[in-house]
């Protein structure tokens, strides 16, 4: 192989409740030095083929999350950081988050304690506790519209609440598919038609942001536990994780309809088994969620980008 066709680019993967994250910590495009959603920008306009590359087959799978770790505008920040997927970007990542703060604490980068973090969405806050899991302060959500009613082909009238959580979301229980691994098939053929009937229909978030996460909560087995859900990302993968920004929307509407007080904790299953520990803090009216994970770091590896390999860049739908 010519070395001088390549380019290598350093990755270190963690998984967050079964979700994949994988940070590129070098051999980035250089966003420059402006604002995180003007890098934002940058990157998808000038860069997206890395995005594909990084997180798309061969490389990756559709459920892989990249995380960007750029420099912070702001100096009192760790870090700054874009999160992607196999179809585009996310506003912010709630595993991804705790996924990157476990990552830099295994890279010796950062200690116990509170870090700052600029998204672009805004800055959240992480804390690493001493025993490893991490606390992740979300950007405020809030539920925009209360049970919403649109026609979904195959399956009739659905209700629910569109939620922003640093992603926007469409939060049901009108599911007839219990949430088991099991109907994973189902519960995807079940949320893609929502998500397609709720763009059909004009249903969206504010500033008619598309609703790109559909979410299909209902009760837990397991003793303690408040609640189960099954979220489907942007990409049609389903998050393996409970879904930290999925969890903040759920805390908003939970909120908004009386059913959590400031402080109390909701405990969130994901559909295959993990937990995330989730409260909400209230300041001036607005909610701001609080989740608790952990993430493992489980490769570290130098991704080759070979010029003559035809699907160098990943295999785009
Ligand atoms: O944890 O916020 C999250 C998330 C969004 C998409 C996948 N995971």
């Amino acid at each position: 192989m010519k070395k001088n066709d390549t380019k290598l680019i350093r990755v270190i993967d963690s998984h967050t409740g079964g979700e994949p994250t994988r940070l590129v910590i070098s051999g980035g495009p250089d966003l420059g030095t402006l604002p995180l959603p003007a890098r934002l920008e940058r990157f998808r306009n000038e860069y997206d083929a890395f995005r594909s590359a990084v997180v798309n087959e061969p490389r990756g799978s559709d459920v892989m999350v990249g995380a960007l770790l750029c420099e912070s505008v702001d100096p009192t920040c760790a870090a700054g950081v874009i999160f992607f997927n196999n179809v585009g970007y996310l506003g912010m990542c709630g595993h991804g988050t705790i996924g990157l703060i476990a990552t830099l604490s295994y890279m010796g980068r950062i200690n116990p304690g509170e870090h700052r973090l600029e998204t672009p969405v805004g800055t959240v806050s992480a804390i690493l506790h001493q025993s490893g899991e991490v606390t992740v302060n979300n950007v405020p959500s809030y539920r925009s519209a209360a049970q919403v009613t649109v026609h979904v082909d195959g399956f009739g009238e659905v209700r629910g609440d569109v939620a922003w959580g640093g992603n926007w979301f469409f939060l049901t229980e009108d599911c007839s598919h219990e949430l088991t691994l099991g109907n994973v098939e189902s519960l995807t053929a079940f949320t893609w038609a929502v998500r397609q009937a709720l763009r059909a229909n004009g249903i969206a978030g504010a500033n008619g942001q598309e609703i790109d996460h559909i979410e299909v909560f209902g009760p837990s087995k397991l003793p303690g536990v408040d609640g189960k859900n099954f979220v489907l990302c942007p990409g049609k993968a389903y998050d393996r994780s409970p879904c930290g920004t999925g969890t903040s929307a759920k805390l908003a509407c939970l909120y908004a309809d009386g059913k959590l007080r400031e402080g109390q904790v909701w405990k969130q299953e994901s559909i295959v088994g993990s937990i995330f520990e989730a409260s909400v803090r209230v300041q001036d009216g607005r909610i701001f969620p609080r989740i608790k994970g952990s993430a493992f770091v489980n490769g570290e590896a130098d991704l080759v980008l070979d010029a003559r390999d035809p699907f160098c860049m990943g295999i785009r739908s």
